[in-house]
């Protein structure tokens, strides 16, 4: 039932061990020693093309469409959001769209915070029928379209079958009247994938890079027959940040831990950055409260590095020199990134 998996998907993705390299610590920023800004000159209020928002940092697509307990968890999700004005994702709304009683579990992020900006998600099976039905269902403020085929591949009831895809995301991108966000999901994306999708019309990309929740380790955690090798698949976040480089708006996710981690991805090419699991985790293990304290020192971690870097506006850390190191260097000196 997708239902149930939903809450095994929770259930796993809080318990899985954390990825054994956190990519981004092997991203140094190049340290500048004359900042001479004053911390309230400080912006960090961003613009993505139509989109506004008064950080780079958002809350990233994971859950509705399990019940209650997920209605809960959603709503929860939403008044941390509201209170700290970021923006937040529901995840695959795909649940509702088959089945209208799990609509109030996602239903429930607009109701929890009717001003924020909340973007919807369905996975590329959907068209644009189905994307219309999700947009309208939260008053969203962006579309999502999640592509998760290894998740699929590992996930002993997923999907075989993706053969609509391209057509599915084109008529989705033409029709929305909002910006039409395509992400991975935790395997990272590539120069060749983020070309084929400027060919479909797409200007907004979420890398959902390798190094963070694993969704290899959540599938085979929920099948007999593992396949193992997959643990490991994936581009690393930071790598998939510069091989979106030519992509007009790139969002980074898949492992950001801190406002430092943040700072990197942005400084890599990323406009505004998500983070998931560890907002999950956060809000389960400590409440509403310790999570609201999260966001707003991972706020101030973003603006101290600005303040290091002189930079007041989000956009100026763009292209500040970094040093790669160990695997991360691997990857970018074999794929000239
Ligand atoms: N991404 C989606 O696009 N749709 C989903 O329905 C979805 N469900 C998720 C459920 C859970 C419990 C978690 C932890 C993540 C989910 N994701 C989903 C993926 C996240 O949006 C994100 O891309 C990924 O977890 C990497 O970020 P992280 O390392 O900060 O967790």
């Amino acid at each position: 039932m997708r239902s149930e998996r939903k809450l095994d998907h929770i259930r796993h993705a809080l318990s899985h061990s954390e990825s054994p390299i956190h990519y981004f610590d092997e991203v140094d920023i190049v340290h500048q020693s004359l900042g001479k800004l004053d911390w309230n000159q400080i912006d960090i209020s961003i613009k993505l093309g139509e989109l506004s928002a008064s950080s780079p940092l958002f809350v990233n697509a994971m859950t509705g469409g399990g019940g209650e307990k997920t209605k809960e968890i959603n709503g929860r999700l939403a008044k941390v959001a509201r209170a700290a004005g970021i923006s937040m994702a529901v995840g695959s709304q795909m649940a509702a769209i088959r089945n209208k009683e799990e609509r109030e579990t996602y239903e429930i992020v607009r109701k929890e915070n009717p001003d924020g900006v909340v973007f919807a998600n369905v996975g590329s099976e959907a068209g644009w029928k189905e994307a219309e039905i999700a947009i309208d269902m939260l008053e969203a403020d962006a579309l999502q379209i999640h592509l998760n085929t290894v998740q699929e591949l590992v996930m002993p009831e997923g999907d075989r079958d993706f053969s609509n895809r391209l057509e599915n995301i084109k008529e989705i991108i033409l029709k929305a009247h909002i910006p039409v966000i395509v992400k991975e999901v935790g395997f990272g994306m590539s120069s060749e994938t983020i070309k084929e999708l400027k060919s479909l019309g797409c200007r907004y990309v979420d890398v959902g890079g390798k190094g963070g929740t694993n969704f290899s380790k959540v599938e085979n955690e929920r099948r007999e027959d593992r396949m193992e090798g997959f643990n490991s698949w994936g581009i690393p976040t930071p790598i998939s940040i510069m091989e979106s480089r030519s992509m007009d708006y790139v969002i980074a996710s898949g492992g950001i831990r801190s406002g430092v981690d943040g700072a990197k991805a942005l400084i890599l090419g990323a406009e505004a950055f998500g983070m998931a699991g560890p907002m999950l985790k956060t809000l389960i293990e400590g409440g509403e409260s310790v999570l609201n304290r999260r966001i707003d020192h991972i706020h101030h971690e973003l603006k101290s590095v600005m303040m290091v870097m002189g930079c007041k506006e989000i956009e100026e850390l763009k292209g500040k020199p970094y040093v790669l190191h160990g695997e991360t260097n691997n990857w970018a000196v074999q794929l000239r990134a």
